[in-house]
C-alpha cells in the first residue's frame, strides 16, 4: 500500500476522529510521524524517451508512447548518481539539461560541446548529488537537496526555446536524509501564458483528501514572470517550503514571485485548518489569471465530497 492509501484509512476513522480533528485543526493530518527520507549514496539507472505527441507539442517519458508534459518526476536522495539512458524518436536533435545538480560538461545536454542526441540516437547522461559539508579551506559547501528541474537545450535555437515551449521539461527532487516524505507530489510550470501546456482555463486540478500531506513542484519557463499563488494554505520560503521549528525564520507565504527557470516546492496539509473545498491556484499576475492561469486543488472530505464543487461548471 502506498502512503496515500495509508494516510487515507487512517482519516476514515470514524465521524467521531473527523469531529475532533476539526476542533484542533492545527493537529489535521497528524496521526503518524511523517516518513522521512534515507540517505543517499545509490546508483540508479532509468531510460528516458523525448518524443513529438500528437498534438504537435514534445514530450520527455519514461517508456515509449508515454511521454507527458511535464516530463517524469525525477527523485533522488543526496549522494545518490543517476545514469540516464536517453533516446531520441524525434526528428530533430534533442538534448537533457538539469539544473542543480552535478553534471561533467559530457552532460551538460547544449550543442557547444556535443551533448545533445542527434535523431533516432542514444546517450547517456550522468547527474550526481552531493550532501552539504565543509570544504578543506573551511567554508561550508551547499548541498544538492531541492526542488529543481530539467528541459532541453537544442531545440529550435541553441538555447531550446522551441522545446521547452512544446513541453520538453520536468521536474527533480533532491531530498537531503530525515526530509520529510510527501503523500502525493504534483508539478505546476508556468511556461509563457499556459500551465503544463494545457490550453488557458482547463487546469491542471490536482486532488487530494483532508489531511493528505501533499507537495507541489513550481517550474516557470518561457518569456514572462508569474506570481504563483495558492488558496487557503501557506508555506516556508526555504529549501523544503516547511518550517524547521518555532525559531525558523524564514518567511511564510501564499505568494511567490517567481521567473523563467526558477523552481521552488513546498508542501501542505490539504485543508489543514480550512477544510475541503475546491481550493484555487493561479498566477496573481491580474491579466494573466484573467487569461486562464489558474488550477484547482481539490481537496475532498474523507467521504469524497467537495462542498460547493460541481465538477461540470469547470
Ligand atoms: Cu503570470
Amino acid at each position: 500500500m502506498d502512503r496515500r492509501g495509508f494516510n487515507r484509512r487512517v482519516l476514515l476513522g470514524g465521524a467521531a476522529v473527523a469531529t475532533s480533528l476539526s476542533l484542533a485543526p492545527e493537529s489535521a493530518g497528524a496521526a503518524e510521524p511523517a516518513k522521512t527520507a534515507p540517505a543517499g549514496g545509490e546508483v540508479k539507472r532509468i531510460k528516458l524517451y523525448a518524443e513529438k505527441l500528437a498534438d504537435g507539442q514534445m514530450g520527455y517519458g519514461y517508456e515509449k508512447g508515454k511521454a507527458s508534459i511535464p516530463g517524469p518526476l525525477i527523485e533522488l536522495n543526496e549522494g545518490d548518481t543517476l545514469h540516464i539512458e536517453f533516446e531520441n524518436t524525434m526528428d530533430v536533435a534533442v538534448s537533457l539539461h538539469v539544473h542543480g545538480l552535478d553534471y561533467e560538461i559530457t552532460s551538460d545536454g547544449t550543442k557547444q560541446n556535443k551533448s545533445d542526441v542527434e535523431p533516432g540516437g542514444t546517450r547517456t547522461y550522468t547527474w550526481r548529488t552531493h550532501a552539504p559539508g565543509r570544504r578543506k579551506d573551511g567554508t561550508w559547501r551547499a548541498g544538492s537537496a531541492g526542488y529543481w528541474h530539467y528541459h532541453d537545450h537544442v531545440v529550435g535555437t541553441e538555447h531550446g526555446t522551441g522545446g521547452i515551449r512544446k513541453g520538453l521539461y520536468g521536474p527533480v527532487i533532491v531530498r537531503r536524509k530525515g526530509d520529510i516524505l510527501p503523500d502525493a507530489t504534483h508539478t505546476i510550470v508556468f511556461n509563457d501564458m499556459l500551465i503544463n501546456n494545457k490550453p488557458a482555463h482547463s487546469g491542471p486540478n490536482f486532488e487530494a483528501t483532508v489531511g493528505d500531506r501533499v507537495e507541489f513542484v513550481v517550474i516557470t519557463h518561457g518569456e514572462y514572470y508569474h506570481t504563483f499563488h495558492m488558496h487557503g494554505h501557506r508555506w516556508a520560503d526555504n529549501r523544503t517550503g516547511m518550517l524547521t521549528g518555532p525559531d525558523d525564520p524564514s518567511q511564510v507565504l501564499d505568494n511567490k514571485i517567481t521567473g523563467p527557470a526558477d523552481s521552488f516546492g513546498f508542501q501542505v496539509i490539504a485543508g489543514e485548518g480550512v477544510g475541503a473545498g475546491a481550493w484555487m491556484y493561479h498566477c496573481h499576475v491580474q491579466s494573466h489569471s484573467d487569461m486562464g492561469m489558474v488550477g484547482l486543488f481539490l481537496v475532498k472530505k474523507a467521504d469524497g465530497t467537495i462542498p460547493g464543487y460541481e465538477p461540470h461548471e469547470h
